[in-house]
């Protein structure tokens, strides 16, 4: 986006500023390529011509409902424009038929009541203010009037609002294609209930948000042939594992393990759970209560979303017995054993009296060509094996929930037509970021990527119904980033994914590799002095990982021990959870093809500009700059004739002129307004001279 060149002494203008992110002012000289600008705020402004950008002083104060509709599209305009309008609680704004939100951290209730969904359900599309119904019911009248399946892509960086904004689709969607008067549990309430069973076990508290989703989701919501939800598809990718087993100040762990803490007396000494500050996997961060939330009431929430989702009171018994198990797992500790490289269990008030645990956990089996070895592990590594067995087992559950969900509310094989909706985890950047950050911020680039065509293909197809030539567009797009991550091979995953395979591999190995191979590609920097961290450009800026564990988060197989373990465990839900594999078949890491599992705003807007970010009617066009040419509207003139005269006597290159619009290239709207300008600053020095005189 650069910006225009022909900012004029009296442009009024946005700049820089280091607080604010940008200010409106006065440009009161120009000398060369500096730009002097009097603030809105008082201060006075020097500043380079590149970095200032002119301001349209004829928008509406409370902003416009369609970023489409502003004269400048770059940033400055953009975030003022969403800021006025969310000054006046307008939290939703359209970019053509993208719909952006901005998070208001308030409960809106009237926003989203029932009246609200009987105004949106049939509207025409920008009929009414912009919301996340509106989205919802074009997909939903796509379906109906001509058969079309649509997917509902919500992205945004963590915190964003992207899970409260996919509820409030399934939500609207739910009543548009419920059965209205049936009780008891429809396939649209247990579609929604679907939410908080899996948020409890999917969701927890980060730096960025106290509810944030540590997996990606995909809701497919199938329709029958009179517009009726008869089935649904949960798909979720990628879960975070770690957490399960660390967590860092002022985070948490999983909901669940909270909640459980917090439940009825009966439960907790059913399940022999006491102080969440009592376990391991819970008191290695100080923050344990979440502000506005009573876990106790969240614990008997889960239980009746549960009841809805349809799993039985059994299976909700087995569940919790597992969460509360991998707490009493994390709180086991080891201590040198006898011989060399051995442990045994120091802890006596772990609740765990079974030998095969312990030799689960502290022998590991190796299987070399000769022979077969069971060698035993120091404490360290008996620590390892401990959080491993805790991760495999809660993702093994994270994963059955999915499934049950799933088989209870049912598929409909019938149903021809789709509605999906994405919700997965925003894009992050901490101080420290890993393998986690590495994989959900990949997936975002996918997801970007998805995006950037699709958004291209709408602007092709406007340019097409306008009948104009679109075939030089610069097409912005992060394919750079993709083919860093995701190339085979060549890929720092294909990289990754060989390093994990090599047994001499090392984490600082792993990181040479990649300085190695990706030393001229522009998208990857190594940082001065680290010898095991890389850094990415991603498309929503740059971040850096620690390459330490990526190795081994990478590795997602289960411990032969662990497996065999659990396999043979006398409850029957934690032996269901293990079924019998085939030797071979665990061992491969399933990470590379999580990419390709994702067939998937400001980017959006960056496109717009690469092709034609602003258009104008012909009669608006007119209106406005008319005057740069008077003679062209004197007696009868034609609409599109005019407006080529007017743009030829700017002497402007490369806009379009479509069958009932203009399409300007970037910058071209400044120069015509900066023309404009001084049109009627002339013609205002004029009357002022001729009144003086008068005088
Ligand atoms: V993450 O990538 O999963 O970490 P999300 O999903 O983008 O993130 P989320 O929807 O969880 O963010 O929103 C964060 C919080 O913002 C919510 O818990 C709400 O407190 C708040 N929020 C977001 N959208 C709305 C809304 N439309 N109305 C009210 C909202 N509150
Ligand atoms: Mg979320």
């Amino acid at each position: 986006m650069a910006a225009p060149v022909n900012i004029i002494v009296g442009s009024h203008v946005w700049v820089e500023h280091p607080e604010l992110a940008w200010v409106d002012g006065e440009v009161f000289k120009i000398s060369a390529e500096e730009v002097h600008v009097h603030t809105t705020n008082g201060q006075t402004v020097i500043t380079n011509i590149s970095k200032v950008f002119p301001k349209d002083t004829e928008a509406p104060p409370g902003g416009v409902d369609d970023m489409t509709k502003l004269s400048y599209l770059h940033e400055p305009g953009v975030l003022h424009n969403l800021a006025a309008r969310y000054e006046l609680n307008e939290i939703y704004t359209y970019t053509g038929n993208i719909l952006i939100a901005i998070n208001p951290f308030q409960r809106l209730p009237h926003l989203y009541d029932t009246h609200m969904m009987e105004q949106y359900k049939g509207a025409q599309f920008g009929e009414l203010s912009p919301h996340v119904f509106a989205i919802a019911d074009v997909a939903y009248r796509a379906m109906i009037n001509e058969g079309k399946s649509n997917s509902i892509l919500v992205s945004g960086e963590s915190g964003a609002g992207k899970t409260e904004t996919t509820k409030m689709l399934m939500r609207y969607l739910a009543y548009l294609g419920g059965r209205s008067g049936v009780e008891g549990r429809t396939v649209e309430q247990q579609v929604l209930e679907s939410n908080p069973v899996l948020e409890a076990f999917g969701n927890a508290k980060t730096v960025r948000n106290n509810n944030s989703s540590r997996f990606g989701k995909f809701v497919e919501l199938q329709f029958d042939k009179n517009g009726r939800i008869s089935g649904a598809a949960v798909r979720t990718y990628l879960l975070e594992r770690s957490r399960v087993c660390q967590i860092s100040d002022p985070e948490r762990n999983y909901h669940c393990f909270y909640l459980l803490c917090a439940a009825p007396p009966e439960v907790r000494e059913k399940f022999k759970l006491g102080d969440p500050k009592s376990f391991h996997y819970l008191n290695q961060s100080n923050c344990y209560a979440l502000d506005g939330v009573d876990d106790t009431e969240e614990y008997l929430a889960t239980r009746r979303a549960m009841d809805i989702v349809g799993i039985s009171e059994e299976e909700q018994d087995a569940i919790f017995r597992v969460v509360a198990a991998i707490l009493h797992l994390g709180n086991i500790e080891f201590a040198k054993g006898e011989e060399a490289d051995s442990s045994v269990i120091k802890d006596e008030k772990s609740r765990c009296d079974a030998k095969s645990l312990e030799d689960a956990l502290i022998n590991r089996v190796m299987v070399t060509p000769e022979e077969v070895i069971t060698r035993t592990l120091d404490p360290v590594a008996a620590v390892g094996s401990r959080d491993a067995l805790a991760k495999t087992v809660y993702s093994r559950l994270f994963d059955w929930l999915v499934d049950k969900i799933n088989s209870s509310i049912g598929q409909d094989p019938n149903s021809r037509t789709i509605i999906g909706v994405l919700d997965i985890y925003g894009f992050e950047s901490f101080k420290l970021n890993s393998f986690e950050q590495f994989c959900i911020n990949f997936t975002n680039e996918k997801l970007q990527q998805h995006f950037n065509q699709h958004v291209f293909k709408m602007e092709q197809e406007e340019y097409t119904k306008e009948e104009i030539n679109w075939s030089y567009i610069e097409f912005v797009d992060n394919q750079d980033v993709l083919d860093l991550i995701e190339k085979k091979p060549g890929g720092i995953i294909a990289l990754l994914d060989e390093a994990c395979m090599f047994p001499k591999s090392t984490h600082e190995t792993f990181a040479q590799k990649l300085y190695q191979t990706f030393k001229s590609n522009k998208r990857f920097i190594k940082p001065k002095l680290s010898r095991t961290s890389f850094t990415i450009s991603h498309y929503a800026g740059e971040v850096t990982y620690l390459a330490d564990l990526f190795l081994d988060k990478n590795k997602d197989y289960v411990v032969a021990e662990h497996q065999v373990l659990l396999t043979a465990s006398k409850c029957p839900f934690v032996s269901g959870l293990f079924p019998p594999l085939p030797e071979e078949s665990s061992k491969s890491s399933k990470f590379s093809s999580i990419g390709s599992r994702f067939k998937g705003v400001l980017e959006a807007i960056r496109i717009s500009c690469a092709g034609y970010p602003t258009r104008r009617t012909f009669y608006e066009f007119l209106h406005r700059f008319g005057v740069l040419a008077p003679d062209v509207l004197d007696g009868n003139y034609d609409d599109k004739v005019a407006c080529e005269k007017i743009l030829d006597k700017m002497g402007l290159k490369g806009y379009q002129i479509g069958k009932t619009k203009v399409f300007l290239r970037a910058g071209q709207m400044a120069e015509l307004d900066a023309r404009r300008a001084e049109v009627l600053g002339n013609a205002a020095r004029i009357i002022q001279r001729q009144i003086r005189t008068y005088i």
